[in-house]
């Protein structure tokens, strides 16, 4: 088995019920072809809706044999080790089969082995299991009631389906204004009875909250050594990689370990008439010989996007969004033939690189913070590229590379006066000195989208002490307005909401 240029299902809604089958309907953001499986086993009746990349059949995101039916959106990047623990002969014919065979031999610790991107259901006759990656980078939502269980990759998918007295799973997020539906909380399994509704979860990874303490060539080969191998795993076979590139350390290493891994490479980078990094993306593009692009997108243009970053993600969080919003803007503008992209995302949340702290105490602190609140904040959602036809993956959050990232201890994230010092040195026979050497830049500090977001809420009088809250109300209303009540992003005028939301604190005396 190896990866292929594009996961079989992007994603999918599922309905499992004890009676009779039903035809699921759903929009979703997900750009793709619906097709329809339906699966019977004794008592239980499965309809799948699985969305896929056009053109490509999606018979390798689901697969059943006498007792189990699984449906897998997403992929798995840690064939070799799986195909190991099967019996001499097996071959699978896709990751769903796979998923399917490991169940076989090990029940639902089965998601306990994978490394992978993934979201997954599996009907069992009595059951249904839900399944998330690691650090749930498929979002996978579920509206669980007595003979029925709805589940989704995306919440606006569920709200027309199943009952709303959906039964409470705990630990699990309820989602905004879609009465009885739930997160499925990363690296979980949910195993749910479908005759009552009932659901139980099984924990599949946590964050570690040990430290390994470890020289600095050990970790620094360590770290080399897992990021190549989680951008090794993301490249498909024969292909060119395509990196979203700001120049930063994060991205730089990235388009660095694919350059070598396939001899080629394709970058782009985006700025905004306010602010760019095209000089720095430059350098790195020019020492690695990438076939680059410059994209420049006006800020009027970017944030008339923010109902679209919020359609996509269905984050509630304004902080995320303005971090998600230039790259949505990106993947929609990146025009021609759907892209498997490859991005730098995700490497400041184990390392701390957002937070900028010297004080190893305080640096840990946010560490522990940020891996105990990313879960729910869909900022590497595979629909954020998925609304344009692209496929996105994050090599920082590969399972092996968060497990080692994270665990290392603060002195080897904070040394020499650097912050990342780990990630630096790990890159520092790859990349330009000045690369490696180059202060942290965040995607909207360097495209000025803080800065704008900020600026139009201004222009219609929120005081400067009352952005943050205007922000959250903003994202909030384009929630309810995209995701709950299913109006198109294209229908949706952010400047109309933003004066809706100034017009309210204002009466509010704010
Ligand atoms: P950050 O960690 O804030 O630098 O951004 C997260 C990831 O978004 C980076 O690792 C890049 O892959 C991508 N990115 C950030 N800024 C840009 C940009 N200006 N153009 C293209 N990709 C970018
Ligand atoms: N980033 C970070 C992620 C943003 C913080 N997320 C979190 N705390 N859950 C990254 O790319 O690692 C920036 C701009 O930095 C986006
Ligand atoms: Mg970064």
């Amino acid at each position: 088995m190896e990866l292929r240029a594009f996961p079989a299902a992007f994603g999918f809604l599922a309905v499992a019920c004890s009676g009779d089958g039903q035809s699921p309907k759903a929009a979703f953001a997900t750009s793709g072809t619906h097709s329809l499986v339906q699966e019977q086993l004794r008592q239980q009746n499965d309809a799948v809706l699985l969305v896929h990349p056009p053109g490509l059949p999606a018979d390798r995101a689901h697969a059943r044999d006498q007792d189990t039916f699984v449906v897998l959106a997403g992929e798995i990047y840690n064939h070799e080790e799986l195909l190991g623990l099967l019996p001499d002969g097996a071959e699978p014919s896709g990751d769903a089969e796979l998923v399917l065979k490991l169940l076989g031999r090990y029940g639902h610790h089965a998601f306990r082995l994978i490394n992978g991107r993934f979201a997954a259901m599996v009907g069992t006759g009595r059951q249904v299991l839900l399944a998330t990656d690691h650090a749930g980078s498929v979002p996978l939502y579920v509206r669980p009631s007595p003979g029925e269980v709805s589940a989704a990759t995306e919440a606006k998918a569920l709200a027309p389906h199943g009952r709303p007295q959906g039964t409470p799973i705990p630990g699990a997020q309820r989602v905004r204004r879609v009465p009885g539906a739930f997160q499925v909380p990363a690296g979980t399994v949910l195993e749910i009875d479908l005759p009552s509704g009932t659901a139980r979860s099984h924990p599949t990874w946590t964050p570690p909250l040990h430290r390994r303490i470890m020289s600095e060539d050990d970790a620094v080969g360590a770290v080399r050594e897992a990021l190549e191998r989680a951008v090794r795993t993301r490249i498909a076979p024969g292909s060119t990689p395509f990196v979203v590139l700001s120049g930063g350390i994060d991205s730089s290493g990235v388009a660095a370990l694919a350059h070598r891994s396939a001899g080629a490479l394709r970058s782009v980078s985006m700025g905004t008439d306010v602010s760019d990094e095209f000089d720095k993306a430059r350098i790195v593009a020019d020492h690695l010989g990438s076939a680059h692009q410059e994209i420049t997108i006006h800020s009027s243009e970017l944030l008339a996007q923010l109902p679209h970053t919020v359609w996509a993600s269905e984050s509630l969080d304004p902080e995320i969004i303005e971090y998600l919003l230039p790259l949505t803007a990106l993947y929609r503008v990146l025009d021609g033939p759907r892209q498997r992209i490859l991005t730098g995302y995700g490497a400041d949340i184990p390392l701390a690189g957002m937070h900028r702290e010297d004080r190893l105490p305080s640096l840990d602190t946010a560490v522990v913070g940020d891996m105990s609140t990313f879960d729910g904040l869909n900022e590497m959602s595979p629909v954020l590229s998925g609304i344009s036809g692209h496929w996105s993956t994050h090599p920082y959050w590969d399972r092996e590379v968060l497990d080692l990232l994270v665990s290392l201890e603060a002195g080897l994230k904070y040394r020499y006066r650097r912050d990342k010092w780990v990630l630096r040195a790990a890159m520092g026979d790859v990349l330009p000195r000045e690369t490696v050497t180059r202060p942290k830049l965040g995607v909207h500090e360097g495209s000025g989208t803080t800065s704008s977001f900020s600026r139009l809420l201004a222009e219609h009088g929120v005081p400067e002490q009352h952005l943050g809250r205007a922000k959250r109300r903003v994202v909030e209303e384009l929630f309810d307005r995209t995701v709950v009540a299913g109006v198109h992003p294209d229908e949706t005028d952010t400047g109309e909401v933003v004066r809706q939301v100034a017009a309210g604190l204002r009466k509010e005396g704010a």
